[in-house]
């Protein structure tokens, strides 16, 4: 494969440049799993890397504190529109940085510090910032937490009502970064009713799902969405808040002033055209394609033997856990990288072992169904996890070795949106 070329970097900064083309190789050599990874577009790779770059744009389109926004207020009212149409809601901020400053501007929004807010905690498949105590959002507020069910991996809807009732929070978050079933918001709505809180479903791993239908949409039962644009929803590094309009004033002063300054004009622009490419049909065709290449390896997995959480998937998303296997996941998922397959290891529900040194490993098909790989695939992803897996219990290197090499050649006849052939 050659490197892209990059001629004024190349010049400027050799040394970065060869790190660029040395990523690109590793992008489009190995076979990527994380779930809340994808491959942009060369469309939305351009957006992100022009001359909006240079631009200072604090405010609002119509409202900005600098002059000179002719251009940045049509991209940016772009965006906005084009999340509102796709996703059905009446109020769009494409400001956010980021999921994390995304989901901050939300307790600026709606909760003072010291308040109690609620979401699932981070070693059940909840973010560190839905509260848990590590993160701002649980030093500052007072979070508790609810869970899955120990028997089915499923969330526990009799505890997440018993607490909200009992601890009537202000902010109620659903959704989170391991979760691979179909999340009942009409549940959450109901409870967030009774209890008098808001509810915010962060969308961030299924927002892609959500536009292409092949999940069911928040929109008629929470508050506020929550979303980073760069994962199903195959964007650039970016977030979103969407809502009711009752709560865009809101959310708007909470991104800016109350919490950041100038927007990225290069990724807002990223975003409209990542937003453009999800209204097609052919979006909506690899939304399906990613939830159907993801049960498919599911089973194939099963049928080899391993422990899934929640007996499978319903999205993109699988969390194994490797305990019956016999290998920690963080020795697997280090395994399977020197084998060419990039996973990340991950806490299981009721892990008895430490987030560093975890049960579980989490994967998903959101990257390989960009490539077009399809679930006839699958069988020969599940057994590389397979031998993988084995491989890492055996400390055997070769084999590994010997599994790089048949991903690469797989890889190569489907090449990456985005990278070059
Ligand atoms: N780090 C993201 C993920 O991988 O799911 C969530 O913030």
């Amino acid at each position: 494969m050659n490197a892209t070329p990059h001629p004024a970097l190349a010049a400027t900064d050799p040394e970065l440049a060869a790190l660029v083309g040395a990523e690109e190789r590793l992008q489009a050599e190995t076979l990527r799993l994380i779930p809340s990874e994808n491959y942009v577009s060369q469309a939305v790779l351009e957006a992100s890397g022009t001359v909006l770059q240079n631009k200072y744009s604090e405010g609002y389109p119509g409202r900005r504190y600098y002059e000179g926004q002719q251009n940045i207020d049509q991209i940016e009212t772009l965006a906005i529109e084009r999340a509102k149409g796709l996703f059905g809601v009446d109020h769009a901020n494409v400001q956010p940085y980021s999921g994390s400053p995304a989901n901050l501007a939300i307790y600026l929004a709606f909760a003072e510090p010291g308040d109690t807010v609620m979401g699932m905690a981070l070693p059940m498949g909840g973010h560190l910032t839905h509260g848990w105590g590590v993160s701002a959002t649980g030093k500052w507020f007072r979070g508790v937490q609810y869970g899955v069910r120990k028997d089915n991996g499923l969330i526990d809807f009799d505890q997440v009502r018993e607490l909200a009732l009992k601890e009537r929070p202000k902010v109620i978050f659903c959704g989170g970064t391991a979760l691979p079933r179909t999340i009942d918001f009409a549940a959450f709505g109901e409870i967030a009713r009774e209890s008098g809180a808001v509810l915010v479903a962060d969308v961030a791993h299924i927002a892609g799902l959500i536009a292409g239908g092949a999940h069911p949409s928040p929109v008629p039962h929470v508050d506020v969405i929550s979303t980073t644009t760069h994962k199903t929803l195959r964007g650039p590094r970016g977030a979103m808040l969407m809502s009711r309009e009752e709560h865009a004033k809101a959310l708007d002063k909470a991104v800016f002033p109350g919490l950041q300054g100038g927007p990225h004009n290069q990724t807002t622009a990223a975003i409209a055209v990542a937003l453009r490419e999800a209204a097609q049909p052919s979006f909506r065709d690899y939304a399906q394609a990613v939830v159907a290449n993801a049960k498919a390896l599911a089973e194939a997995l099963l049928a080899r033997g391993f422990d899934l959480v929640s007996g499978g998937t319903d999205n993109h998303l699988i969390l194994m856990d490797l305990t019956p296997k016999e290998v920690p996941g963080k020795v697997a998922a280090k395994a399977l990288d020197r084998a060419g397959i990039v996973v990340n290891y991950n806490t299981v529900p009721y892990d008895p072992r430490k987030p560093f040194d975890p049960s579980g490993v989490r994967i998903g098909t959101p990257s390989l169904t960009s490539r077009g790989l399809g679930t006839e695939h699958m069988a020969q992803v599940a057994d590389w996890i397979d031998r993988g897996v084995a491989a890492a219990g055996a400390g055997d290197e070769d084999a590994l070795l010997t599994i790089r090499a048949e991903v690469a050649d797989l890889m190569a006849a489907f090449p990456a949106p985005g990278l070059p052939v």
